[in-house]
């Protein structure tokens, strides 16, 4: 394997998308793969859960290669948002690329089922299904897309938070404006709650809730304190509608570069950081809950019937094939009795 230039952030920065493009091209021209240390995106920042798993993978892969591979991770969203990088990663402009589910929705609808609210019942449940052929199928469906789906990671239970005050029914919903990440099954799911869908990238949340250009949005609790969007939007509603995880992909052109065994590799070690990640995810979940408290937020445990209600039944808007029903019912099937 060659060594190559690897994009800088400082390059990135510039003009992101289209320097990394450029770059990209010109590589795969030449047919060199970027470098043999795995460039990696992430929105979130350097000590968030997500970001310190792809690093650890990283170090599994250097102590597995004799240091002959690796992964350096670009975080808090300097490459771009999710939206961007995936796309990017689809063509070898990024090797490795950890996004939450939900920007996967328009480009697999198989990613779908495990985005549906309330179609997971507890972080056991959602952790349970992933680890088995529910995970495997719909990582496997991802390939078609130029994108190789080595693991899933957690991402808790989101909720609403927003500026106005607690949200204890749909009702107090009525007329909020709510940002959601770019995926038509999350507007879809706001728009049944009698609340206005804001889609938005994550990093522009605080500013606008700020600004007031929205009231509020959903999320776990590491997310809602590690953006500090608690601060501007003081009222958080268990709702724990979703339990959407993350998901570490890699793109198929980095793939194919790789021999069959450092595939293996691959494969193992991005499994083997999954542990890893969820003792940390229950850490930062505990540390995130008390800051937030501390802070003053008021935090509501609300009764999910009436919200289960609306949001399931927007389901079948968005399952249009026997494929989605399938792994649907497979996804129930393995909920505590
Ligand atoms: C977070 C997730 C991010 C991003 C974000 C969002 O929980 O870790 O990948 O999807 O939510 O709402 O945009």
């Amino acid at each position: 394997m060659q060594r190559g230039v690897n994009p800088t952030p400082r390059l990135l920065s510039a003009s992101r998308r289209t320097v990394l493009a450029g770059g990209a091209a010109l590589l795969a021209s030449c047919g060199m793969r970027l470098s043999n240390v795995f460039t990696a995106a992430d929105t979130h920042p350097t000590d968030y859960p997500t970001v310190q798993a792809v690093d650890y993978l990283g170090q599994l892969l250097a102590e597995r290669t004799g240091g002959r591979l690796g992964a350096k991770v670009y975080a808090g969203g300097q490459l771009g948002n999710e939206r961007d990088t995936l796309e990017i990663t689809t063509f070898g402009g990024l090797d490795l690329n950890r996004v939450n589910a939900a920007p996967l929705n328009s480009i697999e609808p198989l990613t779908i089922p495990i985005c549906l609210p309330f179609v997971f019942g507890s972080v056991d449940h959602m952790r349970r299904t992933l680890d088995g052929d529910v995970g495997e199928e719909i990582l496997a469906s991802l390939t078609r897309h130029g994108l190789i789906g080595l693991c899933y990671y957690d991402s808790g239970a989101r909720s609403f938070y927003n500026s106005r005050g607690p949200i204890q029914s749909p009702e107090d919903m009525k007329g909020l404006k709510l940002r959601v990440p770019g995926s038509d099954l999350y507007i879809g799911m706001v728009r049944a709650l009698g609340a206005d869908p804001v889609p938005m990238p994550l990093d522009e949340v605080y500013q606008s809730l700020a600004q007031g250009v929205i009231d509020g949005a959903e999320n776990n609790w590491p997310s809602l304190e590690s953006g500090r969007h608690y601060e501007a939007a003081p009222f958080y509603s268990l709702t724990e509608h979703l339990f959407t995880p993350e998901v570490l992909v890699m793109s198929k052109i980095s793939w194919d570069k790789l021999s069959p065994e450092d595939k293996q590799v691959m494969r193992r070690s991005a499994k083997d950081s999954v542990p890893y990640m969820r003792n940390l995810w229950d850490a930062r979940e505990a540390s995130s809950r008390e800051v937030i408290l501390a802070a003053g937020v008021e935090v509501n445990t609300v009764d999910p019937a009436p919200f289960t209600e609306l949001m399931t039944g927007m389901w079948d808007e968005f399952l249009t094939t026997p494929q989605q029903h399938d792994l649907v019912e497979r996804i129930l099937a393995q909920r505590e009795s």
